[in-house]
């Protein structure tokens, strides 16, 4: 007797493999119902399984370490990984909103090869959920092994998505030896059979994979299509820095905000400032400010959010006691006047190859823009991409439009590590959720990490955790 048909007769003899009518996690009805579940109670029996995993793969599968997929393949990878000195990964199924938020556990390096271990597939959708975040933290993963592959498609699915299925037992093998060995009734294996015939294919839930959108763009390639010079430095610099944190610097003095804008400078692509709050405000703040962010390489964006007709804008833009247009390589704006605002602000502006982005949506309760005031916004954008970059947006995902400008950068304010609001109506999103429910690209931050007791280090993981969720974004 082979090792495979050993195997196959010990599931079965302890009820791993059972055979009626059963509703299944895809909602088909099947003739077999498989729960590896079981195995944790025969230690010898899961020995058996790890060490036969890893002896039926190809020289070709070679991988530094192994994840297991939740929950049911955990103890599986883990005797894998003691058994054959592999170092293990695991995989959160929950993420937690505070703390290090780690999708992944475990030491790994950047493009090491993690081969993922599955109890049993039948579309792929949880090798997927796997190789998901394990390739957002950049380990690459071409393999997956499985103990019985039910052979409804996952194979197909996972080869769809970069990642070679290899099965120990295929079901029909599985069916085939029991009913050699008189464990089953012909009529079972017939049943099975036509089962099978029936559902060669079920397809991975919508979760996993939504209907068709347009693919995600990386930053490179949209700072290509950017019109903005700008616009298309911010790509740039996020890029270079892997950052796409925004500090929104609403400090106390400017003493404090240089302070700070200092110290947090290497982890953002963006300082956002509301010069107007500063009651030590002096001509040089401009040219202080600017100093800095040339040092860490951020950009400066005054949050003056222009509301007024074109003519009054231009003077605001560049005069007063501020003279903005000196200093801040971004502002925005309102589009309640009209688009008379944008030419305005253009005229001043663009010449100096400076950047605007529009208010499209606000993230605090009972705000009025929403619907066609937000289209409104994308369409002014459009009629002037030369000098609007971008849009201030909450849940650019949900714009009939939303990944039709690629051009354009979505920046997101009321982030915080955890959902929530403050008393006067700011409502919080988590960066994961922001930048990948949601479709922007910059998560603007601000007592998030300014009333942190250490702003550098916490701004440090926000930083981590809107990256992260950037690149998991384009995996997908
Ligand atoms: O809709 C908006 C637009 C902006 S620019 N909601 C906002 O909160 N902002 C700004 O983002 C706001 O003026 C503040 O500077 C920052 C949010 O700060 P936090 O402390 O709530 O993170």
């Amino acid at each position: 007797m082979s090792a495979m048909e050993a195997l196959i007769l010990q599931l079965h003899e302890i009820g791993a493999v059972k055979f009626g009518n059963f509703k299944l996690k895809s909602g088909i009805f099947s003739p077999v119902y498989i729960d590896l579940r079981l195995i944790v109670s025969y230690p010898s029996l899961l020995t058996q399984i790890s060490q036969t995993l890893i002896s039926s793969l190809p020289p070709s599968a070679t991988f530094d370490v192994v994840c297991g997929v939740p929950y049911t393949a955990l103890p599986i990878a883990t005797v894998v990984s003691v058994s054959n000195g592999i170092p293990m990964l695991m995989r959160r199924k929950e993420i937690k909103d505070y703390g290090t938020s780690k999708a992944i556990e475990g030491i790994f390096e950047k493009d090491q090869t993690c081969l993922i271990i599955e109890d049993l597939v039948t579309s792929g959708a949880s090798v997927l959920e796997t190789a998901a975040p394990l390739r957002a933290v950049g380990l690459k993963v071409s393999d997956a092994v499985v103990l019985i592959d039910r052979q409804q498609g996952g194979r197909e699915n996972l080869a769809e998505n970069g990642i070679k299925l290899h099965s120990m037992i295929m079901l029909t093998d599985m069916v085939r030896v029991l009913k050699e060995k008189g464990k089953i009734e012909e009529e079972v294996e017939v049943n099975l059979l036509k089962f099978l015939e029936e559902n060669r294919r079920v397809s991975v839930p919508s979760v996993e994979k939504p209907k068709p959108k347009p693919r995600v763009l990386g930053f490179k390639e949209r700072s290509e299509l950017s019109k903005n010079p700008t616009g298309k430095k911010l790509f740039d610099i996020m890029l270079k820095k892997e950052t796409n944190l925004c500090l929104a610097a609403d400090v106390r003095t400017a003493a404090e905000l240089l302070d700070i804008a200092d110290k947090v400078g290497p982890e953002i692509c963006l300082l956002k400032t509301h010069v107007d709050i500063l009651p030590d405000f002096t001509p040089d703040f401009g040219s202080k400010l600017r100093a800095i962010a040339d040092k860490h390489k951020f950009l400066i964006f005054e949050d003056r959010k222009f509301a007024d007709i074109g003519n009054t804008v231009t003077m605001q833009y560049e005069g007063g006691i501020f003279k903005i247009l000196e200093w801040a390589d971004i502002v925005n704006a309102h589009i309640i006047s009209g688009p008379g605002i944008v030419d305005g602000l253009k005229l001043k502006g663009l010449p100096r190859g400076r950047g605007l982005l529009l208010l499209a949506e606000m993230s605090s309760a009972g705000n009025l823009a929403t619907g066609d005031y937000t289209a409104a916004a994308v369409k002014i954008a459009d009629a002037h991409s030369d000098f609007v970059m971008g849009f201030i947006s909450v849940n650019p995902a949900s714009w009939k439009c939303g990944y039709v400008y690629p051009s354009m950068i979505h920046a997101t304010p009321g982030v915080q590590m955890v959902k929530g609001g403050d008393a006067l109506g700011q409502q919080y999103n988590t960066p994961h959720s922001v930048i990948t429910e949601r479709g922007s690209d910059i998560i603007i931050v601000g007592r998030g990490i300014i009333k942190a007791e250490n702003p550098a280090e916490t701004a440090h993981e926000y930083r981590v955790q809107g990256w992260n969720a950037y690149l998991e974004k384009c995996s997908q």
